[in-house]
């Protein structure tokens, strides 16, 4: 048995009971195996891959907190603090009812490669709750926050452990754990990222993980000899990521024609009104069905994914396993000829099978969603100097950073003889730099 085997085995025995984190670690050890073995005694004798595949340490908690009729709840609190390698812990917070350790790792262990392949000195974490914020007040979401916080002050710090937003965490949120955070602490620093523009926040982070994953979609598709301009882009969810894709995609002269939710999907044939959509989510907090409200001429689809829309581009921008083997072939079916994944592990296995085996054009989340952590990195480095950077400034480097990942991904999957493969690509380049920084720091 390999070096590589041998861990994901030990791995299975221990963790049986976590699904989620077993299909991303055995992704990622099967693909990084060529760089493993080209050090493998090295990194066997310093059981290098038994210590990447643990956590540092994981933090639970329990979360009480009192709705507005008075009722008391407990809610589960998590922070896995992966790997601190190359950085402080980053990474966000979830909070969504089907949170729990399993889903918590796996977002953890990915973070570490997507923070490597930022090229800032990012580690891995993640962290949230099974607290569902759908139809809660915003007292009561306050109070919740404010709970969570009381307990999560104690492990994380500017310097420490960063964490910011993710599903059911956006700027709301993230105000009201900050707040929280500084009265108890009594320190104002860049503890969390994703903060408003009055109290420290970077301009353009509420953009970056969609823009930062149109440009990378961008720069694949240069590659191979193509442009945006009048494509057909199918995007599921209708979140943070989802609404800036589809911005960016638009400016970029696509032409978007679908966004979901949890319930249902919207199919605009005439392109997406994102106007419509800021209200519905950002002003209204509602269902993504009241699009057709103001857009008669567009179709609500209830209780379905959006994955047999014919398109040239799919940008899955909800959550993970969103598009198993069956709908990747219907993608295929349909013409569509690139994928990018805007969510956290939105391909199941076979899906990814199935677009390596098409041969389209296809970028895994960790290099395709790496914007937002990028430019909350951004959002440090100016806390750290007191100063704001101006948009233009933090959307250049948000460019740049894209751009130098897709070189990256792309040389390290050359390197390894899969040209074209980013997946490989992605994992070894991600995994190259934390594991140096790992030998050089000794047995940690
Ligand atoms: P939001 O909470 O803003 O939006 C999530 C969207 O996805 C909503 O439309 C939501 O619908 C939908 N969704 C969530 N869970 C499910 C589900 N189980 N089935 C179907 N639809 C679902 O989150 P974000 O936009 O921030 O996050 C979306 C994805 O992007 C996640 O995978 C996240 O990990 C990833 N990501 C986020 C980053 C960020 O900076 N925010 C950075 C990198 C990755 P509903 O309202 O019905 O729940
Ligand atoms: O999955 C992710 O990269 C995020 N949710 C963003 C993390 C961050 O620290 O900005």
């Amino acid at each position: 048995m390999s070096y590589v085997e041998e861990v994901f085995e030990g791995l299975k025995k221990k963790h049986a009971h976590e699904p989620e984190f077993l299909e991303a670690a055995e992704r990622v050890l099967e693909t990084i195996a060529p760089a493993v073995e080209a050090n493998e005694e090295k990194y066997r004798s310093t059981a290098l891959l038994e210590r990447l595949v643990e956590p540092e340490r994981i933090i639970t908690f329990r979360v009480p907190w009192t709705d507005d009729q008075g009722k008391h709840h407990v809610n589960l609190g998590y922070r896995v603090q992966f790997n601190s390698a190359i950085g402080p812990y980053k990474g966000g917070l979830r909070f969504h009812p089907s949170v729990n350790q399993s889903i918590l790792k796996f977002l953890g262990f990915e973070q570490i490669f997507k923070n490597s392949l930022t090229g800032l000195p990012i580690g891995g974490g993640k962290g949230g709750s099974d607290f569902d914020p759908k139809g809660k007040s915003d007292a009561e979401v306050m109070r919740f926050c404010q709970s969570f916080m009381t307990e999560l002050c104690k492990y994380i710090g500017a310097d420490q452990d960063v964490p910011a937003g993710d599903i059911g965490v956006g700027g709301r949120e993230v105000g009201y754990l900050y707040g929280q955070y500084k009265r108890i602490k009594n320190l104002y620093e860049g503890v969390l990222t994703g903060k408003g523009l009055s109290f420290g926040g970077s301009l353009a982070r509420p953009e970056a993980t969609g823009y930062g994953l149109v440009y990378i979609t961008n720069e694949m598709v240069k590659a191979a000899g193509k442009d945006l301009k009048d494509k057909v882009v199918v995007i599921s969810g209708s979140g943070n990521v989802a609404q800036y894709a589809c911005q960016k995609a638009q400016q970029l002269g696509a032409k978007v024609v679908t966004v979901s939710d949890s319930n249902g999907y919207v199919y605009d044939p005439d392109g997406i009104k994102l106007d419509v959509v800021f209200d519905i989510k950002q002003v209204k907090r509602g269902r993504i069905k009241e699009y057709v409200d103001a857009v008669p001429t567009a179709k609500y689809v209830e209780g379905e994914r959006p994955w047999s829309v014919k398109c040239d581009i799919a940008l899955p921008c909800a959550t993970q396993n969103e598009i198993n083997g069956a709908d990747a072939k219907t993608l295929l079916d349909n013409g569509c000829w690139c994928v990018a994944e805007g969510a956290n592990m939105p391909s199941d296995a076979d899906a990814i099978d199935a677009y390596q085996a098409a041969g389209i054009l296809f970028m895994p989340a960790k290099a395709a969603n790496a914007g937002g952590v990028a430019v909350s990195a951004l959002e440090m480095s100016q806390n750290s100097e007191r100063l704001s950077w101006t948009f233009e400034e933090v959307d250049g480097k948000l460019n740049d950073i894209m751009v130098n990942i897709y070189k990256k991904v792309a040389e390290a999957a050359k390197k390894y003889g899969t040209e074209g493969d980013f997946v490989t690509g992605a994992n070894i380049a991600g995994f190259e730099k934390v594991a140096e920084a790992m030998s050089a720091q000794g047995l940690v």
